[in-house]
Formats: C-alpha cells, sequence, structure tokens
C-alpha cells in the first residue's frame, strides 16, 4: 500500500530488499560492520565483496547512526547500513535508538542527493526488537522526516512476509 506524505510517498510491500531497485537500499547493520546473517548477510552475498571492503575501511558505525558505501553488485546504487539496537525489554533507550537509525538513514540520504530509499524492518529479527512497536516507530520518524524534507521523493518498507507487511500495515496512522 501507498500513502502520500507531504510531496513524498511512502510504500509498504512484501518482499526482499535485495531486489530493490531504489537509489538506496537500507542494511541492517552491526556497530561493527561486520556483516552477519539476516538482510545483513544477504545483501553481502548479493551485492559482493566490494561492500565489505568499503565497510572496512570505514571502520564501525555507533548505534542508532548510519554509514553510507557503493551498492556493489546490486540493484540499488548505495547501500546504507543502519545500526538498530538490540532489545533488551525497552527501557535501556530502545525506542530513541530505533528511531535515530531510521533518521539518521534518511540524512545519509539527503546528504548524498538520493531520492528513492528502500528500508527492511531495523532491529525486528536477531535483534530482537517486537515488531508492532518497532513498526510503529519506524514509521512516525520517515513521516516526521517526510514532512521536513521533500527532497525524498520515496520512502519504501520492504517486509520480509505477509505478518511484518500486516504489522507495519497496522501501524500506520491513519
Ligand atoms: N529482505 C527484507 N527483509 C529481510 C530480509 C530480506 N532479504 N531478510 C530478513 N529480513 P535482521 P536486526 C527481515 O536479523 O534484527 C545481523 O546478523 C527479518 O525478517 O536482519 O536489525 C546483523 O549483522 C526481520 O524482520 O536484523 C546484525 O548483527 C528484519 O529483516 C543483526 O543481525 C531484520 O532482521 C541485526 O539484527
Amino acid at each position: 500500500m501507498k500513502v502520500i506524505i507531504n510531496k513524498s510517498i511512502l510504500e509498504l510491500v512484501d518482499g526482499d530488499i535485495t531486489k530493490e531497485e531504489t537509489e538506496a537500499i537500507v542494511n541492517a547493520a552491526n556497530s561493527g560492520l561486520r556483516g552477519g546473517g539476516g538482510v545483513d548477510g544477504a545483501i553481502h552475498r548479493v551485492g559482493g565483496p566490494q561492500i565489505m571492503e568499503e565497510c572496512r575501511k570505514i571502520g564501525g558505525c555507533p548505534t542508532g547512526d548510519a554509514v553510507i558505501t557503493t551498492g556493489g553488485k546490486l540493484k540499488a546504487k548505495y547501500v546504507i547500513h543502519a545500526v538498530g539496537p538490540v532489545y533488551h525489554g525497552g527501557n535501556r533507550g530502545e525506542p530513541e535508538l530505533l528511531a535515530s537509525a531510521y533518521q539518521n538513514s534518511l540524512r545519509r540520504a539527503s546528504e548524498n542527493v538520493i531520492n528513492s530509499i528502500s528500508f527492511p524492518s531495523l532491529s525486528t529479527g536477531a535483534y530482537g526488537y517486537p515488531i508492532d512497536a518497532a513498526a510503529r516507530i519506524a514509521l512516525k520518524s520517515v513521516i516526521e522526516y517526510l514532512k521536513e524534507h521533500e527532497e525524498i521523493r520515496l520512502v519504501r518498507f520492504v517486509l520480509f512476509g505477509a505478518d511484518a507487511y500486516r504489522a507495519y500495515e497496522a501501524a500506520l496512522p491513519t
């Protein structure tokens, strides 16, 4: 489904983010930028070794922040590596850190004149963030940013499976 926020489109789809053709895709990375499973594993597998080479040069990224590399062999020209928080019950700054991971990813896009970007559902796999709560934070953060940054024309959430899609659909403010 699609909604219009100011002059931009916010879209939810069920799919695999490595196949996306938006200018940038966001990776659910760890603070060492070392690669891993889930989205991170899939992006490095499809994108090839060049992305990891660039990650090594960058060295790391604090939780709540995001760094950018090229997209290697992916269709997307760039990968924005965002580090969401590990969920420890919700009272250790997780909501703020998750919001910040989304906002900083969008800032990296604006700085690099990227006008279309796809996000996975950060922190909701290996990092254990409950998806309903994470979806509300993800959508709120993106909507706030789009209201002030019309240079980003398209934000797509690429949700892995029907359950994740439904959680985001239910969290979309009406
Ligand atoms: N496309 C879209 N979404 C996907 C895909 C895909 N190809 N594959 C999985 N998902 P996770 P995290 C969904 O674990 O929780 C890694 O080891 C998945 O169903 O990828 O932020 C990193 O190196 C889930 O809803 O990321 C870090 O160490 C969501 O993507 C750590 O895991 C996020 O799951 C990051 O954990």
